[in-house]
């Protein structure tokens, strides 16, 4: 017999909410987990600045009453410190780190046929046996650094964001560099402008960015959201990626020009998400609907940026607005009005070498205090591949994925048997809370399933995985994102082999994906090799 039931990689939100519900049915069930504590991305990104894209109240679990009624979030986009708090007050209050090991990286999992389990392996050697394996690893969370010379010779500080020391840094006086602009640098740059000495922002892509206009949530607002959760919960449900914004059923040609252009300035105006997820139905499929969102995006960052040769820098020319995750800012565009701030475009001036005063561009040395890279995630598939995971025969997880992922639903992989992936490849994203509590009853019930049967072994079909891996690559057919680079499409310039793109998401509705999962469900998962 196996040492547990249930085994979990990872102590995030899908760990957590995954261990609840396992423990909840009285299986033995372990967390293995590589930080000193919970929270997985909110443990590590501790950047300045880093918080929420979607609504706090909207990403928060939904799964007890008594917790939404508890908690409050003091912000409509929390930051990563009150988040944390909140990962915490979870794991008190269902008592929850009692099954967790910290400390533990897992650094190779292998299947047993004989026993029909596996054996994990941590860092420092030691090993528990499972029959089933759940990865709860996350979509982002292998950071990578650029593959720049001289990176170590640096004599000052540096940091990527997503390994950010846990004491604050002082930034007073002092001359940084960031290098990236995804979500992550956009959100520690605007933070960092007002208390640097100088910032010297080194840019490769644009990205479009639109504002985020966050608030703090007053006591009548609060009793709102309180008493609307029901509804609000309801609503992501419906909506095609679990936010509260859901594609606007017109096309962007179907209205006026004027209506068009109050309807952008309008969704410009308002909170979150909206202007991406909650536009016209055609601006992330159709070039020329597409083209009219960028082109009013372009126009803002125009009037907003003072110097125009900075404003064309920051507008991006080679993919289309939303065709790349939006990062959603607070006065960016403005910081570049500083004078203590300059934006280096390395497409015209590549860097060439990280000296040990600072940078190195093709026209200049620079000198830095501090270099901090956010430089984003080898995502998706990246936190996979660095667990040895071998399956059925010693078959490697890796090699298996080479082109590519191939999963079930997302969730399983054929030849790796009782191993079960929440939000791995393949899977619905989006709202990720609400994929994670979908994605784990789902896994709970299977579970329950098989135990109540005595099942000790359930694997994909070759079939199966065929059929979803097609069904998944079909639906990004036309999506305008899968034509763009980016960690969607698997594209990471610092991780050798992901230069070619991949269809690693779930592009399809997220009601979709969920009725597919209740209807093999609700057909005794007699798609699965049962055994
Ligand atoms: P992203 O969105 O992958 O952004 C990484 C940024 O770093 C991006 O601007 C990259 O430019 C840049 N980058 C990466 N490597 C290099 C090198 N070698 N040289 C120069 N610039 C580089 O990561 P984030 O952490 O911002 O966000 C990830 C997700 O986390 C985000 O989408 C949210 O969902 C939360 P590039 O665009 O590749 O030219």
């Amino acid at each position: 017999m196996p040492d547990y039931d249930a085994i979990i990689i990872g102590a995030g939100m899908s760990g957590l909410y995954q261990l609840y519900r396992l423990r909840e049915q009285g299986f033995r069930v372990r967390a293995f987990e590589a930080a000193t504590d919970v929270g997985g991305t909110w443990y590590w990104n501790r950047y300045p600045g880093a918080r929420f894209d979607s609504e706090s109240y909207s990403y928060g679990y939904s799964f007890s009453k008594q917790l939404l009624e508890e908690w409050e979030w003091s912000e409509h986009f929390a930051g990563q410190p009150e988040t944390l708090r909140y990962l915490n007050y979870v794991a008190d209050k269902f008592d929850l780190h009692r099954d967790i090991q910290f400390r533990s990286r897992v650094t190779a999992a292998v299947y047993d046929e004989g026993s029909r389990s596996w054996t994990v392996t941590l860092e420092n050697g030691s090993r528990f046996s499972t029959r089933f394996l759940i990865t709860a690893i996350g979509p982002l969370s292998t950071p990578t650094l650029p593959r720049i010379e001289g990176r170590e010779d640096f004599k000052g500080a540096s940091f990527h964001t997503a390994r950010w020391p846990k004491e604050s840094v002082d930034f007073t006086g002092k001359r940084v560099a960031v290098i990236g602009t995804g979500a992550t640098g956009v959100q520690t740059i605007q933070t960092i402008a007002s208390q640097v000495g100088h910032l010297t922002v080194f840019q490769r892509t644009p990205n479009w960015c639109a504002p985020l206009h966050n608030g703090k949530i007053d006591a009548e607002t609060q009793a709102k959201i309180k008493a609307g959760y029901p509804e609000m919960f309801a609503r992501c449900k419906e909506t095609f990626a679990c936010f509260l914004h859901t594609p606007d059923p017109r096309g962007a040609f179907e209205v006026s020009d004027e209506e068009r252009e109050a309807f952008y300035e309008k969704l410009y105006g308002e909170r979150g998400f909206g202007i991406w997820q909650g536009n016209f139905r055609d601006i992330l499929i159709d070039r020329k609907a597409n083209a009219t969102i960028s082109d009013f995006v372009a126009r803002k960052i125009r009037q907003r940026v003072k110097n125009s040769a900075v404003a064309e820098k920051l507008i991006p020319k080679n993919h289309g607005f939303g065709t790349r995750r939006l990062p959603l800012e607070t006065f960016y565009y403005e910081v570049y009005n500083q004078d203590n701030v300059e934006l280096v475009d390395i497409m015209e001036t590549p860097i060439e070498r990280i000296t040990p005063e600072g940078i190195r561009t093709s026209d200049k040395d620079y000198e830095f205090d501090i270099i901090i890279y956010a430089t984003g995630f080898d995502a998706i598939t990246g936190s996979f591949d660095k667990i040895d995971f071998r399956g059925v025969g010693g078959a490697r997880l890796k090699d298996k994925w080479r082109q590519g992922p191939e999963t079930y639903l997302g969730i399983m992989v054929h030849e790796f048997p009782n191993m079960l992936m929440l939000m791995g490849p393949h899977t619905a994203l989006g709202n990720i809370p609400r994929s994670i509590e979908y994605s784990v009853d789902w896994v709970t019930g299977l579970i329950k399933f098989a135990m109540e049967r005595k099942l000790t072994r359930l694997e994909a079909t070759p079939e199966g995985v065929k059929s979803w891996t097609d069904h998944v690559k079909a639906l990004g057919e036309g999506l305008l994102s899968n034509e763009v680079n980016s960690w969607m499409t698997g594209i990471n310039s610092n991780v050798e082999g992901k230069q070619t793109r991949i269809v690693a998401r779930y592009s399809g509705s997220a009601p979709a994906y969920r009725a597919r999962c209740d209807e093999v469900a609700a057909k005794g998962y007699d798609e699965l090799r049962l055994g």
